[in-house]
This record gives C-alpha cells, structure tokens and sequence, in this order.
C-alpha cells in the first residue's frame, strides 16, 4: 500500500502532493513501482496534529481521487462523507484510524458500499496519543481492542472477509510499546485476518538510530521494521518508499516459501 498524503503537515512527506496533479502523478508512480494499491489521504494524523474540517478534506482528496479513477485506491478517512464521496469514485478500501469510533456513519457507508475496510488501534486521539501512553500487556490489549471492533463492524453489516487489522504504530504507544507490539504481532495475526503495518518512516525508528528528538526514520529502517513484521505474519504494509518495499519482501517471502 502506496501512501499519498494530500496535506500541508503529515510527519514526513507534508506538503509535497498538495497540488492534486502531483499527488496524482505520485500515486501513479507508486503504483508502477508495485504498490497494489495507493491510500489517499487529506487529514494528517501526526502526533499533535489538530481536526481538518470536512469541507477542507474533501477539497483536498476529491480532485486526487477524480485523477485516479479505474486504479487500486483506498481512502485514509475518519470521516463518513468523505468515504462516502470516495467510493463513489471507486476507492475500494476505506482505511479508518479510529477503528470506527470516529463517525458511527461511517460503519454503514462501508457496509453500503460493499467496500473493504481497515480498523487501526489507536490510544487516545493524535492531539493526546503520546501524552505517556500505557499498557500492562501492549499486544494483548491491542489484539482485545481490534477483536472488539472487529464485531462491532460485523454487527453493522461489513463482512468479516473484507476488514483487516492494524496495530497502529506510534499511536498512543511509546517506542519501547511499537517495538514489544512488532516483536509480538503473531498474537495479532492469530485473529486470522490480514494485517496492516504502517511502521514506514516512523520517529521510533529514527530514535533507534539514536536520534532521540527524530520526527522520521529512513527508508532502509522502514524496510528492516517491515521484513520482521512480515515474519510474524503482517501482509498489507503501508509505506512511503515502495520499490525498496517491493524488492525486500519479494525476497523475504521467497526464503519463507523456499
Ligand atoms: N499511519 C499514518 C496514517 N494513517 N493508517 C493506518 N492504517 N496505519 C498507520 O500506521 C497509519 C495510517 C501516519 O503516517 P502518514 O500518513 O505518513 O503521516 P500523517 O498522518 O502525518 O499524514
């Protein structure tokens, strides 16, 4: 999964795709470079970032997702009327970080639209998530919390066959709680649906590099974060960098089926 951030803030490619026929001509380069699919979003949610209006998400995202119609897309919202609007123009996935606790439209317009969605842990909102965040068990309360949302999106009317998981790196979890989750996921995957890894470019990796203050971390520690992943049975990645992604899985997945 090809990330495309339509914003002016997101941590670490803001502002590059705001006009929407750069964004168009990333998201197709993504996909020439073997994404399966690119997700399209208007509303950053970095650590302290604040609420986009409905208005200015749609004014972002709509002519971006207009520009690939007839291409894989998933639509990285919190908001009902922007899935809604997306899946009019043939996003397939709609890609939730509030795990449907944001809007509880959102559910139906999913389930109405036959569309595939993705239910991401979060602690907290990203105005507060890394305001000390705690666990006593980070996987099992994360797999808890996803199995939860999980029903409750079943309930509403989306088939469990097209919902995957997502641990929701650096989202109300310090670097020492991403890096227990990541080394644990095979208690995520046990669930038995796929799961989603978003580690790409994340501060934790730049701070293990040594920065302690990095808001980022590099393409080659993306590739690291999400091979281990891979290993513990994550097979949805989504990542800024995709031909370095591509080539290290493929390798990854051949030594896994050899
Ligand atoms: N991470 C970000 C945004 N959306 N969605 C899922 N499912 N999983 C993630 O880990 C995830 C996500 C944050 O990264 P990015 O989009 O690069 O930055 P920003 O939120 O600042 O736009």
């Amino acid at each position: 999964m090809g990330i495309v951030n339509v914003t002016p803030d997101s941590f670490s490619d803001g502002g590059q795709n705001l006009q929407s026929e750069v964004a168009i001509a990333a998201a197709r380069r993504l996909l020439d470079e073997g994404a399966a699919i690119v997700d399209v979003g208007g509303e950053s949610t970095r650590p302290g970032a604040e609420a986009v209006p409905l208005d200015e998400e749609l004014r972002r995202v709509v002519p971006v997702l207009e520009g690939l119609v007839g291409l894989p897309v998933s639509i990285d919202t919190a908001k009902a009327e922007v899935a809604r609007r997306a899946l009019e123009l043939g996003a397939e996935l709609v890609n939730d970080v509030t795990a449907l606790r944001g809007e509880p439209e959102l559910a139906g317009v999913v389930a109405d639209g036959g569309a595939y969605l993705c239910l991401m842990h979060m602690l907290g909102t990203p105005r507060t998530m890394q305001d000390d965040p705690r666990y006593d068990d980070v996987a099992g309360e994360v797999t808890a919390f996803l199995e939860e949302r999980l029903a409750f999106a079943v309930a509403a009317g989306i088939p469990e066959e097209r919902i995957c998981l997502d641990p929701g790196f650096g989202f109300g979890k310090t670097p020492a709680q991403n890096l227990e989750l990541l080394r644990r996921l095979d208690v995520l995957s046990a669930l038995g649906r796929p799961v989603l890894v978003g580690v790409s470019r994340k501060s934790t990796l730049g701070k293990l590099l040594g920065d302690q203050a990095a808001t980022t971390g590099t393409a080659a520690a993306s590739v690291g974060a999400a091979v281990a992943a891979f290993e513990r049975g994550a097979s949805i990645f989504r990542v800024h960098d995709v031909r370095e992604h591509v080539e290290a899985l493929t390798v990854a997945a051949a030594v896994a089926a050899a």
